[in-house]
């Protein structure tokens, strides 16, 4: 059944049947199924089967946000192994920055959670993210994957806190922001409206100086725009590196899913969740088409003027973006 060929074993995966057989395995909790699934979509997210929205079920989706440096991966680490002795499961995806910015992240995050990645029910794959769009252009068909087999929590890492985050807190079930003093934080943050986003604060390196002073400065700023405090997020104090305020962590986030779940915010960001799916999925779909396009246009040499040209590509993209159309309907025809 494995193919030598990873190009054969893509096509193959094409068929409907395939997926159901192998996702059929990923929900009898085969990880190495699971491992095979999340490779494939990763390298072409179109493979991914129709039929098969990432419709939100058990799975509890934080993402973690804030400033590189805050502590995150060592954060996640810590906790996955305290959420695995409370016999649960989870997985972790870290979105790893290639810029030269935040480059070198990668190997440093992985190093952090090699310790609990090799502990049972956790799962740890890291996706490059070259841009915001081709990073989390996966990443809705990923979740449905992960969902599939059932995690209790799924954590999604973010690069950072700011612009690049947003596609994926808004596939989330709740957003859990990190911060650590020292970092400029309250500022950045209230920049970039990630303070707005958040359902869960952890401030994090509270064995440094300025730590006190940050939860002051949180706490006054919930209490300024929502002086309802049932309305305001938890605010925990963690020393990732010495395992402190972990529990806190995972206590906070199992009542923070009670709460979402009771007063019907849980379902309403899985709806929109999938209303982004969808738009993902056409994003990505759309932007190949026209890569297509314009390079058989590139490549044909044209003694022809520009604005002919721009027209037959206009024409050409109609054609296909048609083409599709009439392809997504015999699909959801097959898939019902
Ligand atoms: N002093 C202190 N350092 C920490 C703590 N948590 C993480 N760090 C360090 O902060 C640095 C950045 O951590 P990392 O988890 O990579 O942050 P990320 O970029 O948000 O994922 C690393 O050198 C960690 O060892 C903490 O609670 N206290
Ligand atoms: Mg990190």
């Amino acid at each position: 059944m494995l193919a030598s060929d990873s190009r054969s074993w893509v096509a193959e995966m094409q068929d409907h049947l395939e997926w159901e057989r192998l996702l059929a395995r990923v929900r009898a909790r085969d990880r190495s199924a699971l491992a095979r699934a999340f490779s494939l979509i990763e390298r072409d997210p179109d493979i991914w089967p129709a039929g098969w929205e990432p419709a939100g079920g058990h799975s509890f989706v934080v993402a973690v946000t804030g400033a590189p440096g805050a502590g995150k991966s060592t954060l996640l680490g810590a906790l996955l192994g305290v959420v695995s002795q409370w016999d649960m499961s989870s997985s972790v995806v870290a979105f790893d920055p290639t810029s030269p910015r935040s480059g070198g992240a990668l190997l440093g995050d992985r190093i952090r959670m090699l310790e609990s990645a090799s502990l049972p029910n956790v799962y740890v794959r890291s996706v490059a993210a070259r841009d915001a769009n081709t990073g989390t252009a996966a990443l809705p068909a990923l979740l449905a994957l992960l969902e599939t087999f059932g995690f209790d929590f799924i954590f999604l890492e973010t690069v950072g806190g700011g612009q690049e985050a947003t596609p994926l807190l808004s596939l989330a079930d709740a957003v859990m922001l990190v911060v650590a003093p020292g970092l400029g934080d309250s500022v950045q943050l209230l920049k970039a409206g990630a303070l707005e986003l958040a359902d869960l604060i952890v401030v994090n390196k509270v064995d440094r100086p300025g730590a006190d002073e940050l939860v002051r400065e949180l706490s006054a700023y919930f209490r300024l725009i929502a002086p309802d405090p049932s309305l305001t997020p938890t605010i925990v104090r963690t020393v990732a590196t010495e395992r402190v305020g972990l529990e806190d962590v995972a206590e906070a986030l199992r009542a923070l899913r009670i709460r979402l779940e009771e007063n019907g915010i849980l379902a309403q960001r899985r709806s929109r969740r999938g209303t982004r799916y969808l738009e993902a999925r056409v994003r990505s779909r759309c932007l190949r088409l026209l890569d297509e396009v314009l390079h058989a246009q590139h490549t044909a040499e044209s003694t022809v003027g520009l604005q002919q040209r721009e027209r037959t590509i206009y024409r050409n993209l109609a054609q296909r973006l048609a083409s599709l159309a009439d392809e997504r309907d015999s699909e959801c025809f097959d898939a019902r």
